[in-house]
């Protein structure tokens, strides 16, 4: 396979195996004769990183010859996972590494489990930045992504007496093959100080910001090899380290102490990624991340820029950058001060330089998750930045008033400073104001964005700032990678495994959607999945499952939204049932594994409830005999993308329920059906388009519409709405201790008996209808899979590859530079 990419940097396995050899003596100072699997993935990882820089480098070159428009896509989270069966399998070489060291007595699936996960990132939105970055080098753009090189990624879970345990995340324990320390990159970066102004002898008032504190970011770069192309970009991440002068002064004022101690507040900066999920929490050190990455960034960017000798209005013409969501906004500011304060450009001509340069995507709609800073807080860090924020904010309602005159009311909904007390900073507003393009991540929540939250800006701008570019995962990971036989069954059909670069070639497969030959292979791949799956639940949860049941799966972070309450009270419905009936009726019974896996915010008190009710009702269910196999309950600890890569592709059914309207989009509902599982979903985010795409009789959706939500939510708060009769009994059992000391789940109860923000009852009715649906047709063998097929066969429009392209062509205007 290898040969067919023409990658010439990657020789045969002989040379593979030299060059192995040759990092456990020298690199590792090692013998190969006292090798254990962790220093053998390391050595495989030296050789194949050894490839990938030299692969890097020629593309490097190559993008600075051709002077063309660059991407940079800015984004706190990219939740890469694993990196090395990625770059063997994007670079073609995995056939001759796996050769390779079972030469030397060792297996390749044994060195890939010694790589600890690069976890940095909470959920869906570092998920998609991990996409984005190997979409983009396999469709050959020129695109950086820049990040923060956190210490500790997200934490580990574990489950102890059923509750969720944090433990920090030592990814870093081992020396990390897959970064290139840049040490001789270091960029000063200034926080707090003050700020003065003073006019100069041209007459011309110039701001300065002095006087602060001095952190030091240093660059370390992670390749990112394209698939089947030579193509390796650059994900650049900033770790923080304390600057030598500081040091110095303390240190010969004879103070070593504190001046140990400054220098660890520095580090601390890039230490930890903050662990919530879709929750907004208003840290300093939070902000303090953000102006660091930020700031380190555009100053990288700008340098690399000013090597061009180009004119400051040529900038946009030459860099674009895509804001990942509210957190780097501060870009905005921080370009805007770098032009009018250091490099003397005018006001309006850098501001038109700043907004042409910059995208914004937003990726929720849940007031709770909507950045905005205290003034106070943002003022004492960043001083000439919140004056430079009044003064866009001046400029921006002063155009407003003139377009709408003595609209006061409007005028105050748009204001980039809410008039709270205290002030707050209005990250989105910001964004939207400094970009030239805001697009939501899915059909029905780009509506929504201009019809709920932005309205008002969709009044000033016109509909044509703001639009939709639907969200892609990589096939590469989430298809070849994660489900290689199931990928190879394709390719027989396909051809080729030109599918993984063009993913509309799935299409190829719908012929043989009732083949009986094919349907009885994708039968037989599904239960080798479901049998490696069943295999890590023994090791870890330590009981049998049976592979025949339905897997019936729901793996993302924990979130009321998301309603995983709703699916254990589900289980717990079906639990009930089982229970009252007889020998008879329960051989009609579908059997189901339920498993469910997802971290909670470590302060989010109504997830860590959730979680600990799953493991009560799972302790109860699994021990019950009048239950056996008809029924089990799994919860899958410290669920990440290395487990994802497992759980997955051994689903039947995966569950996307969130209340209608607010998941932007979900992307792990197109991993799902992209290895042949059918969805049980709500109306909501990309759910419409898979439907759309694999037909709606290839999905079971059930539940209100997101057009209704808010006149349901508007009954609850006027008069007490009857619980749903089904969901009364499940609160019954709960209350009655059948899953232990009921008091523990009172407050998840009355969230639903009270206010049911999240209308769990009102849609009750409808989702067990939906499933009785999926117990009934999964009896249908025949036709199940036939729809697995087709669903899968329609999932082209889901590769992140078009995700990409939409985003070079409408946003960033950046053109793929061709590979000889
Ligand atoms: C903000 C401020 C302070 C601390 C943390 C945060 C923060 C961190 C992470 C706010 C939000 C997030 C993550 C949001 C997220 O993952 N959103 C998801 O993005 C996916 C990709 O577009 C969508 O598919 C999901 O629907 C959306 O929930």
């Amino acid at each position: 396979v290898w040969q067919k990419f023409g990658v010439k940097e990657f020789g045969g396995k002989d040379e593979f195996q030299q060059e192995f050899i040759r990092h456990v003596e020298t690199t590792l100072a090692r013998s190969i004769y006292n090798c254990d699997d962790l220093a053998a993935y390391q050595a495989a990882s030296q050789a194949i990183r050894d490839r990938l820089i030299i692969a890097w480098n020629k593309t490097q070159q190559k993008h600075t010859t051709k002077d063309q428009k660059r991407v940079y896509y800015l984004s706190l989270e990219f939740l890469m996972g694993r990196a090395m069966d990625n770059a063997m399998l994007n670079a073609g070489i995995k056939d001759i590494t796996k050769a390779g060291v079972a030469d030397l007595g060792f297996k390749i699936e044994d060195l890939l489990e010694q790589e600890p996960d690069a976890a940095l990132g909470n959920g869906g939105l570092g998920r998609l930045a991990a996409c984005f970055i190997d979409s983009i080098a396999s469709t050959n753009y020129p695109g950086w992504g820049y990040g923060l090189r956190y210490q500790y990624g997200i934490f580990k879970q574990r489950i102890v007496d059923g509750y969720q345990v944090e433990s920090p995340d030592y990814w870093l324990t081992f020396s990390n093959p897959w970064e290139i320390p840049r040490y001789e990159i270091q960029i000063d970066v200034m926080f707090y100080g003050y700020t003065r102004k003073y006019t100069n002898d041209d007459g011309k008032v110039v701001h300065v910001w002095e006087g602060g504190e001095q952190v030091q970011a240093v660059a370390y770069d992670v390749p990112v090899p394209g698939y089947g192309t030579e193509t390796t970009n650059n994900l650049r991440l900033w770790a923080s380290k304390p600057t030598r002068e500081f040091d110095f002064e303390k240190f010969n004022a004879g103070d070593y102490e504190s001046s140990v101690r400054e220098s660890q507040k520095a580090e601390t900066i890039s230490a930890v990624l903050y662990p919530n999920d879709n929750f907004y929490s208003g840290k300093e050190l939070r902000l303090k991340q953000q102006y660091f990455w930020v700031a380190a960034s555009l100053n990288d960017i700008i340098r690399r820029f000013k090597k061009t000798h180009r004119p400051w209005k040529e900038f946009p013409d030459q860099v674009a950058i895509q804001l990942n969501d509210t957190h780097p906004t501060l870009a905005v500011v921080e370009l805007q001060r770098i032009l009018v304060d250091m490099e003397g450009v005018e006001w309006d001509d850098a501001w038109k330089i700043v907004t042409n340069t910059f995208g914004y995507t937003n990726h929720t709609v849940l007031p709770e998750a909507l950045e905005k800073w205290p003034v106070p807080l943002f003022q004492n860090l960043l001083p000439r930045h919140m004056e430079i924020i009044y003064d866009i904010n001046l400029f921006f309602l002063q155009q407003v008033e003139k377009l709408f005159p003595k609209e006061r009311e409007l005028l105050a909904r748009v204001s980039i400073i809410e008039e709270s007390s205290p002030q707050q900073v209005r990250m989105a507003y910001l964004a939207i104001i400094g970009s030239h393009k805001v697009n939501g991540v899915a059909e029905l929540h780009s509506e929504l964005i201009k019809t709920t939250i932005f309205k008002d800006f969709v009044t000033i701008y016109g509909p044509d700032k703001f639009m939709n570019v639907t969200n892609g995962i990589t096939p590469r990971r989430w298809l070849h990678q994660a489900n290689p036989k199931l990928s190879d069954l394709i390719a027989s059909k396909v051809g080729s495994y030109d599918f993984l670069k063009d993913l509309n070639l799935l299409k190829k497969i719908e012929p043989f959607a009732h083949d009986p030959k094919f349907q009885d292979e994708w039968v037989a791949i599904k239960k080798f999945n479901k049998a490696r799956l069943a295999a890590h639940i023994k090791q870890y949860n330590g009981f049998d499952i049976n592979i025949d049941a339905l897997f019936d799966v729901q793996v993302k972070r924990i979130h009321e939204y998301k309603r995983q309450q709703m699916n254990i009270f589900g289980v717990i419905h079906r639990y009930l049932s089982i229970k009252a009936m007889t020998e008879k009726e329960k051989k009609e019974v579908t059997p189901r594994v339920c498993i469910f896996g997802g971290k909670s915010a470590p302060g989010y008190y109504m997830a860590k409830t959730i979680i600990k009710l799953i493991n009560a009702v799972s302790e109860v269910v699994n021990a019950d005999a009048d239950v056996g196999d008809l029924l089990k309950v799994v919860f899958i600890a410290d669920y990440n993308v290395s487990k994802a890569e497992i759980i997955i592709p051994a689903s039947d059914i995966s569950q996307h329920i969130s209340t209608a309207g607010t998941e932007a989009s979900g992307t792990s509902n197109m991993k799902f059906v992209l290895n042949g599982g059918l969805i049980l979903g709500t109306v909501d985010g990309a759910n419409i388009e898979i439907t759309r795409e694999v037909g709606e009789n290839n999905i079971f959706l059930f539940g209100h519409l997101a057009e209704s939500v808010e006149d349901l939510r508007h009954k609850h708060r006027f008069s007490k709405v009857p619980l749903d009769p089904n969901l009364e009994k499940v609160f019954e059992a709960i209350e009655s201790g059948t899953f232990g000391d009921p008091n523990i789940y009172n407050s998840l109860v009355s969230s639903v008996t009270g206010s049911d923000y999240y209308l769990v009852s009102d849609d009750f009715q409808s989702y067990l209808d939906a499933q009785k649906l999926v117990d009934q047709d999964f009896k249908n063998k025949d036709t199940w899979v036939s729809r697995s097929i087709t669903a899968v066969a329609n999932m082209g429009f889901f590769s992140s590859d078009r995700a990409i392209d939409e985003y070079a062509e409408s946003i960033w205007n950046v053109e793929p530079i061709a590979v000889e």
